[in-house]
């Protein structure tokens, strides 16, 4: 399909972002054309479709909170919900508000370029579109440009390669296969005891260790289901209030002033609650490193006891902060490592050496296969903008711009780009709190701004450049605090040689932020310059950003508290 299309706003992407970016588009009654480059809707859960793809915030908060009816009759089976489920309701929520007849998909966009003298955007896509957009919306996902490293001889292997996040849609059946497995991330952690069920052999590849801590996932018991949603409104307001943006309970007294005899017991307790909360055992464990050394210890005896093999449970244990790389959540994953098909290669010393045509050579081994399932992971936060020659004032690229790390205000517009705002960019808590959630944040507030200039008049708004550095600098300085800056981490671009070393995300938690957005917008969109303004006096009117008026939880978020080193942040 070609056109020669106009539109108010054009929305690049159509996971969860682009989705709900489209619903409040037509809301405010503008016209609005999203592109997507997969076939169908659901992004992230559209293309990470590799065996044991589960979600890891549990699936009564993994849900969007704009409409009640949505959250009333949607069903989730399980504590947390797996691939193909969660892709059942994007499927829903595209059919029940009618989305799909706005989306094209099967079109990737490929340029988008801002023209000065009329204060649009063209942009280009590879089906041969060319429209134009007053704004443009990039709902291009944090996680979303998968990482294939350039393995030597990769093209010579005559087996079948994978990658996680670009998983195939037919069935892949992995059963009386030699499997070879790269990786050992989240993706990894998930794919690997399921692919063991089917593989006749299969071997790890593992450049560094991880932790992980089992997801202890269950079906939803239907009482539990009912009470969540007979007061889901209380729910998503303390979720709100939670620097993770999602609600979980913890304890923010320190685990240094604990004794050796109660550390135990409260690991123990929130060990068997599993998943991402185990970090919310004390408030002290991502900023202060005796303290991490604690919960770290306990993690590493936890593999010891679960792997039989000495040496096997010697390498699987990691010797980095807890938390500094994204936790890992998994359903039996160390486990696998006690049957007799499974085999962990390190190659933390050594890197892989090449592909060949049977399979791969490492420590000087060569190791036979069918198949082999590249989990190494994504070129995060700003890789999916790369993909696309994105051109703003004055001829400059955002990638120019970006070559030393992501300079954003609020992660939702950068100087430069004016009408050009980012759902969950980098320098915003994103992936840090709960995406669902982040997302639906970042679109009320960038539809409130777009609904306010429609209101007023105006033609663009921009960053101004003075608060953007001061936005920059702050990121920065916020994640020096944490002990999540001092790992080589996706966080921090450095799981891919060559990109700047930034810590990317916004962590000084979700609800400090969502009140940092809500003030700047009742101020009159402080630190950016709105033009064209008919009205330029008007207060702006507050459509959708109401609900995110959090009651912030002093006692966790306050200065004195982060002073305090008692804001457990997942
Ligand atoms: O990617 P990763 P992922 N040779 O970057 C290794 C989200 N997610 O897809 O650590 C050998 O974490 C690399 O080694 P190293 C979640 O936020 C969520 O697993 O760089 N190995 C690492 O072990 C997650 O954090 C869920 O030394 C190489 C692995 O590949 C994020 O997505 C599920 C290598 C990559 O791990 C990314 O997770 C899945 C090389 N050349 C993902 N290059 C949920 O549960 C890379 N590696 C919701």
């Amino acid at each position: 399909m070609k056109s020669n299309d106009s539109f108010n706003t054009v929305i690049v992407g159509a996971g969860f972002a682009g989705m709900f970016m489209l619903y409040r588009l037509r809301m405010l009654g503008v016209s609005a054309r999203v592109y997507e480059t997969g076939s169908d809707v659901g992004g992230t859960w559209y293309w990470n479709r590799y065996p044991g793809a589960r979600c890891d915030v549990e699936s009564m908060q993994y849900s969007f909170s704009f409409s009640e009816e949505l959250e009333q009759e949607w069903e989730w089976s399980e504590k947390y919900s797996a691939q193909p489920e969660i892709l059942s309701y994007a499927n829903h929520v595209a059919d029940r508000f009618d989305l799909r007849r706005d989306i094209q998909f099967d079109t990737r966009v490929t340029s988008i370029t801002f023209d000065e003298s009329h204060n649009y955007w063209t942009i280009k896509t590879d089906r041969g579109d060319q429209v134009s957009a007053q704004f443009c919306v990039m709902a291009v996902g944090c996680l979303s440009a998968a990482n294939l490293p350039d393995f030597e001889g990769l093209d010579e292997f005559e087996g079948s390669i994978y990658h996680t996040g670009e998983w195939p849609h037919d069935e892949v059946d992995f059963s009386g296969l030699q499997v070879g497995v790269i990786g050992t991330g989240s993706s990894a952690i998930q794919a690997i005891p399921v692919i063991a069920e089917q593989a006749s052999s299969l071997t790890v590849f593992q450049r560094t260790p991880n932790y992980s801590v089992p997801a202890h996932n269950q079906d939803l018991d239907p009482d539990y289901v009912k009470s969540v949603k007979s007061s889901y409104p209380d729910l998503r307001a303390k979720a709100r209030a939670r620097p993770t943006g999602f609600y979980f309970e913890y304890d923010t007294s320190p685990a240094l002033k604990a004794t050796a005899e109660s550390r135990e017991q409260q690991y123990e307790a929130f060990w068997a609650r599993g998943g991402l909360p185990f970090l919310g055992a004390y408030g002290d464990l991502l900023f202060n490193k005796e303290a991490n050394d604690t919960i770290a210890e306990f993690a590493r005896k936890k593999i010891r006891d679960i792997v039989k093999d000495s040496e096997t449970a010697d390498l699987l244990c990691p010797d980095n902060v807890f938390g500094c790389k994204r936790l890992c959540v998994d359903i039996d994953y160390f486990a696998v490592y006690n049957q007799p098909h499974v085999r962990l290669i390190d190659v933390s010393d050594k890197p892989i050496e090449r592909f060949t045509k049977k399979g791969i050579i490492a420590n000087d081994i060569e190791y036979e296969f069918d198949s082999v399932v590249c989990a190494t992971g994504f070129a995060a936060m700003t890789g999916s903008f790369d993909k696309i020659q994105i051109t703003g004032r004055d001829g400059l690229t955002l990638k120019e711009k970006w070559r030393a790390g992501p300079r954003t205000y609020l992660g939702l517009a950068s100087n430069g780009f004016p009408n050009l705002f980012m759902i969950t960019g980098p320098g915003s808590p994103s992936v840090l709190a709960s995406m669902i959630q982040a997302i639906e944040q970042h679109v009320d507030w960038i539809a409130d701004c777009i609904g306010h200039m429609k209101d007023v008049g105006a033609s663009t708004i921009e960053a101004k450049v003075r608060d953007e550095n001061d936005w920059v600098d702050h990121v920065n300085e916020v994640s020096q605090v944490s002990l999540r800056s001092t790992c080589s981490s996706w966080y921090v671009g450095a799981n891919i040689p060559g990109r700047p070393k930034v810590f990317m995300p916004y962590i000084g938690g979700f609800p400090i932020y969502v009140d940092k957005c809500n003030s700047i917008m009742m101020g009159g969109y402080e630190g950016f310059i709105m033009a064209g303004s008919e009205k330029p006096t008007t207060p702006p009117q507050v459509r959708c950003t109401e609900r995110w008026h959090v009651e912030l939880d002093m006692e966790v978020i306050s200065p004195a508290a982060i002073a305090a080193n008692r804001v457990p942040i997942v």
